[in-house]
C-alpha cells in the first residue's frame, strides 16, 4: 500500500517545484537512472500523468493522536521521514508521525521535538486544519491526509479525496501552514534551492528542535515530524543511496506547549 508509481505521479503533479526527483522516484529501483536520457524520463512522467488524469485525490489514513499541552508523545519515525529523496524531497506520510491539537487565535504555541538516536535530526511542520463541513476526518486513527507524501512547508488544498483502500469519498483537505523547520545542528543539508523553505534551525544541540508561533486562528492544528538529513555515520548502516529505507528509525519525543 505504500509506494506505487501511480501515487508518485500524483506527488509530481502536486508539487511542480520538485519535478526532477519525483520523476526519478517512480522508476524501478533496479533501473539505472544515469543511463536514462532526460527526454525519456520526461516522457515517462507525462504518460504517467495522463494515466492519472481524471482520478480524484487519493487519501491516506494515518494515526494523528490528540495532543495535550505539555504532554509528550514518543514514537518511532523514519530518519528521512520529513524529507525523503524517494518522494521528491517531500515528507513520507506513512513513516512520519502525526498529531493534532486545538489552539485559540493569539495563543503562543511552542513545538519541541527531541531525537533519541545520535546522528539523526528532527524536522517538524504544523498547519491550521480546516475541520468544517465537507472536509476529511481529522484526528485520531481516522485522520485522513492527502496521498503518500506531504509538502513540509506549504499550504495544502485539495478537491474531494477518496480513501486509497475503499475508494469512498472522504471530503477535501485544507491545511494552512503555521510553522516548519528542522534541526540543523550538525546536519548536512542537501537541496540548497529549497534550504530556506525547509527552514534550518540552530539551537546548538544536535537532535533537537523547538519552534514557536502565534496561532493565526481558532481551531484545529495538525503536526507532523520525521527525520531529515541523517549523519553519514548513520547512513552507512544502509548500503543504498537513500540511507533511510524502511527499517531505519529513531524514537522521537514531540510535544506542544500552548499558552
Ligand atoms: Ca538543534
Amino acid at each position: 500500500m505504500c509506494c506505487s508509481s501511480f501515487l508518485m505521479v500524483q506527488g509530481f503533479l502536486g508539487h511542480p517545484e520538485n519535478h526532477a526527483a519525483p520523476v526519478a522516484a517512480f522508476l524501478p529501483s533496479t533501473f539505472s537512472r544515469k543511463k536514462m536520457k532526460k527526454s525519456t524520463v520526461l516522457a515517462s512522467a507525462l504518460v504517467g500523468a495522463m494515466a492519472f488524469a481524471g482520478a480524484s485525490h487519493a487519501a491516506t489514513k494515518v494515526d494523528a493522536p490528540i495532543m495535550t499541552s505539555g504532554v509528550p508523545i514518543t514514537a518511532n519515525v523514519q530518519i528521512q521521514g520529513w524529507l525523503n529523496d524517494d518522494f521528491g524531497i517531500q515528507g513520507w506520510t506513512h513513516f512520519s508521525k502525526w498529531g493534532q491539537f486545538e489552539a485559540r487565535k493569539g495563543q503562543r504555541v511552542t513545538v519541541t521535538v527531541i531525537s533519541g538516536r545520535a546522528g539523526t535530526h528532527p524536522g517538524v511542520s504544523v498547519w491550521w486544519r480546516n475541520t468544517g463541513p465537507m472536509t476529511a476526518p481529522a484526528g485520531g486513527k481516522g485522520n485522513y491526509y492527502q496521498n503518500h507524501a506531504y509538502n513540509q512547508y506549504d499550504t495544502i488544498k485539495t478537491g474531494v479525496m477518496t480513501d486509497e483502500v475503499t475508494g469512498a469519498e472522504v471530503g477535501y483537505l485544507e491545511m494552512i501552514t503555521a510553522t516548519n523547520g528542522y534541526d540543523a545542528d550538525g546536519a548536512t543539508p542537501k537541496y540548497a534551492a529549497n534550504a530556506n523553505l525547509f527552514n534550518p534551525v540552530f539551537d546548538g544541540i544536535p537532535g533537537t528542535i523547538q519552534l514557536s508561533f502565534v496561532a493565526p486562528r481558532n481551531g484545529t492544528y495538525q503536526l507532523v515530524t520525521g527525520g531529515v538529513f541523517p549523519d553519514s555515520s548513520v547512513c552507512q548502516m544502509k548500503p543504498v543511496n537513500n540511507c533511510g529505507g524502511f527499517a531505519l528509525q529513531a524514537a522521537f519525543t514531540y510535544q506542544v506547549d500552548i499558552r
